[in-house]
């Protein structure tokens, strides 16, 4: 720790952690953090909401304040505002995240022993919330325009939903002029293409994201561009605009939070792509591990892998986190915490510690006994969105490692939309969760 003098004397400087959590289009990242802050100001304020997090703090004290606003560009995370639509009655989740906002938290740790008589360790923990959509921009950081379009094509080119987008392709002239309403023409269709594959496939690797989900605002012109794989006039045209569209994604989600992370959470909510099928299941892994991959490519890179850690520079924890865990009961969990540690491949180097974890930010269940067809099964029970009354749910028995063909014979159940358990003292007692605190426990562990 370093230490600045000050006029009450020697004064520990405070620490920044920055905590990246990857996530995809719903995975519930934005109910994530919203319970991250009400728990963690429950805690702060000797309410018992994070059990693990007391208890390594071991009677030390505990505060927490959402650190004021600095002079920073970036919007702040409205926690008051998600806390207040949970604590509502009927409680509303989030809308869907339309654009990025920061959540600055400054914790003051007691400390304990022969260091009882120092001032308290001050710690900021910084979180970024964004649109799951542009998640999948940052691997488009690495890739110039002809191997972007060369791989987007590959992965569409065969498909059903892209016969009129490769048929715009194939009638363009042997090298097409760089013509406006040639550019337009082909983004919309493309921009189509992105979009009907999200909703009739439940495909997630589908760049750029932005296309999907704009920021909010006037749309740049050069948003206006789309994959073709040729050195034609059209493609310079193409390739100045996608330039430009990753130079917003270095500035806007890269400079100001991902570059400079130095934890990891790899959200993935599993139980939705196990009811998926095994295609979208397949293309929802490859997705999470091409933005862990461009992450691990963004950090200290050009220094090698010991020193970037004995330095702490770059990620040096990585939580991997299967969400909504409370869809199933508690003797699933553990299945569906080793699931989401062995289908998150994450380039490994040493020093690197990683460890995985079944979450539900926000509870909605309890666990019952259900007896099914003369046999006793762990399901769950809650409040369906809207419903009168609460209901039983057992959606499946979840895999611990990546499924077989043989599981996907038996598909998984549907995932009911649950409504959030009413929280205590109107949201000040914090938010109901799942092993939240011992996720926060494992991604606080050195300063705890
Ligand atoms: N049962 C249950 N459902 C959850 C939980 N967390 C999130 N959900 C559900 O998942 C939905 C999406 O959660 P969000 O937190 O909005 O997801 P997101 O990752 O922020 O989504 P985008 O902003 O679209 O990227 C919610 O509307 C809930 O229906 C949880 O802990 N338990
Ligand atoms: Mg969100």
């Amino acid at each position: 720790m370093d230490w600045i003098g000050t006029a009450r004397g020697l004064v520990p400087v405070r620490r920044t952690m920055r905590v990246g959590v990857t996530g995809l289009a719903r995975a519930g990242k934005t109910a994530l953090l919203t319970s991250i802050a009400a728990n963690l100001l429950a805690a702060g304020a000797g309410l018992p909401a994070l059990p693990a997090l007391a208890a390594r703090l071991a009677g030390r004290s505990f505060r927490v304040a959402v650190a004021p606003a600095g002079a920073e560009d970036l919007p702040r995370f409205d926690t008051a505002a998600h806390l207040a639509a949970l604590a509502r009655d009927p409680p509303s989740w989030p809308a869907r995240t339309r654009t990025v906002s920061a959540l600055a938290l400054n914790l003051e740790i007691g400390q304990s022993g022969l260091l009882a008589a120092l001032p308290p360790q001050r710690v900021r923990v910084e979180l970024l919330d964004y649109p799951g959509e542009w998640l999948l921009d940052l691997p488009l950081l690495g890739l110039g325009f002809g191997a972007w379009s060369a791989a987007a094509l590959r992965r569409v080119q065969n498909r059903r939903e892209a016969a009129e987008f490769m048929a715009f392709l194939r009638a363009l002239p042997a090298r097409p002029p760089a013509d406006e309403a040639l550019a337009r023409a082909g983004h919309r269709l493309y921009r189509a293409l992105l979009h009907r594959l999200r909703e009739e496939t439940g495909l997630s690797l589908l760049q750029p994201g932005r296309f999907l989900m704009p920021a909010p605002g006037p749309e740049p012109p050069w948003l206006e561009f789309f994959p073709l794989a040729d050195d034609s006039p059209l493609a310079c045209l193409l390739r100045d605009r996608y330039d430009a569209y990753v130079g917003a994604v270095r500035e806007q989600l890269m400079d100001p939070s991902f570059g400079r992370v130095d934890r990891l959470v790899v959200l993935a909510d599993l139980l939705s792509a196990l009811h998926a099928g095994p295609a979208a299941f397949a293309d929802a892994t490859a997705a999470l591990a091409e933005v862990a991959e461009a992450l691990r490519w963004s950090g200290s890179s050009l220094l090698p892998d010991w020193l970037t850690t004995l330095l702490g520079f770059g990620i040096t924890r990585v939580a991997f986190a299967a969400t909504k865990s409370d869809h199933v009961a508690d003797r699933q969990r553990g299945n569906l915490a080793a699931l989401a540690a062995a289908v998150t491949r994450l380039p490994m180097r040493s020093g690197l510690r990683t460890a995985a974890f079944a979450v539900s930010a926000v509870r909605c269940t309890e666990d019952v006994v259900w007896t099914l067809q003369g046999h006793p099964v762990s399901a769950v029970r809650g409040r369906v969105v809207g419903a009168e009354r609460a209901g039983r749910s057992y959606p499946g028995e979840v895999p611990d490692k990546p499924p077989d063909a043989a599981f996907w014979t038996h598909p998984f159940l549907a995932l009911p939309d649950f409504e959030p358990i009413r929280l205590p003292l109107g949201g000040r007692g914090g938010v109901p969760h799942l092993n939240l605190d011992a996720l926060l426990a494992y991604l606080l562990e050195d300063v705890l």
